[in-house]
């Protein structure tokens, strides 16, 4: 393996310390003051960095702009090719062709391309389960078992453009199970493994599954999560077209084997060589569907194709991740949600990363266990969300001050607004005050990161992901289309086609046409569903979803906003702000309030509360009903299901799908608990 980077620490973050820069980790830092502060990148990490400055991204990104074709066609060549396109960009809105007449394997560009020289031997994937056993995966091994596996699949009836169901533990055989469907020109649909039965009859029957790979269990917190059963449990009543499941051994629990229909993983690799040639694709050819959710009850299938879709994983994940070949590269998402498939999996490896990738959970068996991972394996680059750091400041800062973060040098989150407070203590308590942070925007639709930082070349303030990639038109505009002025408050769209977008929604054309391409459809723009404004700089502050943004008397008001505000008061841990019905306002806020432990949850806190928010934004934001409770709900990838609280808010019963949410008795107890 490659030697560690200790990278020496930036002389200084910033020019002057002011007074928020100056406090300790523990010390209350006030929102106003944090979103003023600017962090440059340091001289040492511009040095070294692929874009060192600030213009040098602002001449790339403003010659992707003007000539496209040729931006893309250069990156391009950083792909290995089996045959060259023709035409770099068919836009016919809303439907976009990207490198038509090309043909490439996403399998082959992500390992075996990577088997030709010297890092045939290095590590491709480092993993650790949560019981604590480590695997190390070289690019030649993983090569040897994604071949292997591709055979298994093909052995069992899979097909080019046949739908598979990945429903599996963070485990290595997840992502070989991804890449032996690239290679063989399966679709494959990735189930998080926290979902229920009837969400995989859902996704089989939506996208016409034939087969399913899974485990017998997985890990979570030191229980055993029952896979299989769950798959059993959604096969059950025969509707859906499932005729193979594979399944992989992991945690020995018992399960069923249906005659037939089940089949064991290691049994199935002895039968196999690891002769398994890379099967061509077009480049518009499928590669994945991935289920999200919208603003209904259903979830729709992202499908993303594979020349597109394999570029921005590769030419983000070079470019905001800063990756150098020596980097242990860490991203915690799981696999079932498209940031664990474009940073996980298909970006870094793309790039013949080293991509650490952990099992279990944060807090087990105790609050520490990130740190130690990054101490024991030499993390260099992190990528986690703001939720996950919340609750890391939640479980105090003695856990991280028992281990040497030293080998860090790079910061990243994703997943929806990062408050300024989160953002310090992510920057001071973890990166040690030497980390850029990048704070990535995007989307399951966009495929790859759309509005970033660059790390070696964007000055970042905390709370804003700043400036778009290359390539990427993305502007705030008003209903009518037209582009706002700095500060005002619109709608974020993308003006122009990218190559990792999605082709459509699987098996429902009309709501990709009507989600996406509606609301502007006469410009031609992607609609994102969310709110930002661009400050003076020209930095995109993202509010959050436009469904999330309230209108109180008149006045447009962030749920994000409040949430910040809210969190940067020294008693609160996390907050949650819905719209509320207000007879005269319209819309009042409800604010659903966690608190940092031995704070007491009383009404003269309630009254400070709204106090506080009224001085950080203005009366107009002072909480209606502020409700003190444990734990928020949220789904499986830590989003608030904001559908939820804005029900108990309204005094409604909670009605509706339930079934992304990770605790349901959270929803028990904070209907229990009431405003008073
Ligand atoms: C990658 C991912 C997408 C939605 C998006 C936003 C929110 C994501 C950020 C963010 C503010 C960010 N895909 N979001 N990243 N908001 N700052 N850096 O999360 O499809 O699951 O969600 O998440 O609202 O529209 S996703």
């Amino acid at each position: 393996m490659a030697k560690k980077l200790t990278p020496k620490p930036a002389k200084k973050a910033a020019k002057k310390p002011a007074a928020a820069a100056a406090a300790k980790p523990s010390d209350h830092i006030e929102s106003h003051l944090v979103e003023k502060r600017v962090f440059k990148p340091s001289r040492a990490f511009a040095k070294q960095a692929h874009v060192p400055s600030l213009d040098a991204y602002r001449d790339e990104w403003k010659r992707s702009l003007r000539s496209p074709d040729k931006f893309w066609a250069g990156e391009a060549k950083g792909l290995l090719w089996r045959k060259k396109w023709k035409t770099v960009c068919e836009w016919k809105p809303p439907f976009a062709k990207w490198f038509s007449g090309g043909r490439l394997n996403v399998a082959e560009n992500c390992v075996d391309r990577h088997c030709a020289g010297p890092d045939k031997n290095k590590a491709a994937i480092i993993w650790e389960g949560e019981p604590g056993e480590t695997r190390t995966i070289t690019y030649s091994q993983l090569r040897r078992e994604v071949a292997k596996f591709a055979n298994v699949l093909k052995r069992n009836g899979a097909k080019k453009g046949d739908r598979v169901l990945i429903y599996m533990p963070l485990i290595p055989e997840a992502a070989i199970a991804m890449l032996a469907c690239a290679r063989i020109g399966a679709v494959h649909s990735v189930v998080f493994g926290g979902f229920s039965s009837e969400s995989i009859k859902d996704r089989a029957l939506d996208s016409g599954a034939t087969m399913i790979v899974t485990a017998d269990g997985g890990y979570r917190r030191g229980a055993i999560v029952p896979l299989k059963q769950n798959v059993d449990n959604a096969l059950k009543d025969g509707s859906t077209g499932v005729k193979r499941v594979i399944v992989f051994r992991r945690a020995h629990n018992e399960i069923h084997i249906e005659e037939g229909r089940d089949v064991w993983w290691h049994r199935e690799m002895d039968y196999v060589t690891p002769d398994c040639p890379p099967a061509e694709q077009e480049s518009e050819d499928p590669l994945f569907i991935l289920y999200t959710s919208g603003s209904t009850g259903k979830p729709k299938g992202i499908l993303h194709t594979t020349a597109g879709y394999l570029l921005g994983a590769q030419v983000t994940t070079r470019n905001v991740f800063d990756l150098r070949p020596d980097d242990v590269y860490w991203c915690t998402a799981d696999v079932g949600w498209i940031t664990g498939h474009t940073y996980l999996v298909y970006g870094p490896l793309a790039n013949g990363a080293t991509v650490l990738m952990y099992e279990g959970a944060p807090n087990w068996p105790e609050p520490d266990r990130f740190w130690r991972i990054i101490a024991q394996h030499g993390v260099t680059i992190l990528y986690t969300a703001p939720t996950a750091i919340r609750a890391f400041i939640k479980w105090g800062n003695e856990w991280p001050a028992k281990h040497d973060l030293s080998s860090l040098r790079l910061l990243g989150t994703v997943g929806e607004p990062i408050n300024p407070e989160a953002w310090m203590w992510y920057h001071q308590v973890i990166g040690g005050g030497r980390c850029p942070i990048v704070d990535t925007w995007w989307q399951t639709e966009t495929g790859a990161i759309m509005i970033t930082p660059l790390p070696g070349a964007t000055p970042t303030k905390p709370g804003t992901a700043t400036l778009p990639f290359y390539g990427v038109d993305a502007a705030i505009v008003d209903d009518a289309g037209r582009e706002l002025g700095a500060n005002e408050g619109g709608k974020l769209v993308v003006r122009k086609p990218w190559p990792s977008m999605l082709r459509g929604v699987w098996g429902d054309p009309k709501r990709y046409k009507e989600q996406y391409w509606t609301e502007y459809s006469k410009q031609g723009f992607y609609f994102t569903g969310d709110g930002a404004r661009r400050d003076e700089d020209g930095y995109f502050w993202i509010t959050g979803r436009i469904d999330d943004v309230l209108n109180v008397a008149g006045h447009r008001l962030g749920t994000a906003e409040v949430e910040s505000a809210l969190v940067s008061h020294e008693a609160v841990a996390e907050a949650a702000v819905v719209g509320c019905p207000d007879e005269i306002k319209g819309q009042g806020v409800a604010a659903f309030v966690t608190l940092k432990g031995g704070m007491k949850a009383d009404k003269d806190l309630k009254e400070k509360l709204r106090r506080h928010v009224s001085e950080m934004i203005g009366p107009i934001a002072k909480p209606d009903q502020i409700r003190f409770t444990d734990a928020l709900p949220k789904t499986r990838s830590g989003k608030i299901m904001r559908r939820l609280l804005k029900q108990i808010a309204a005094g409604q019963t909670v009605s509706g799908d339930t079934t992304t949410l990770e605790d349901l008795n959270v929803l028990a107890r904070l209907q229990a608990a009431d405003d008073e």
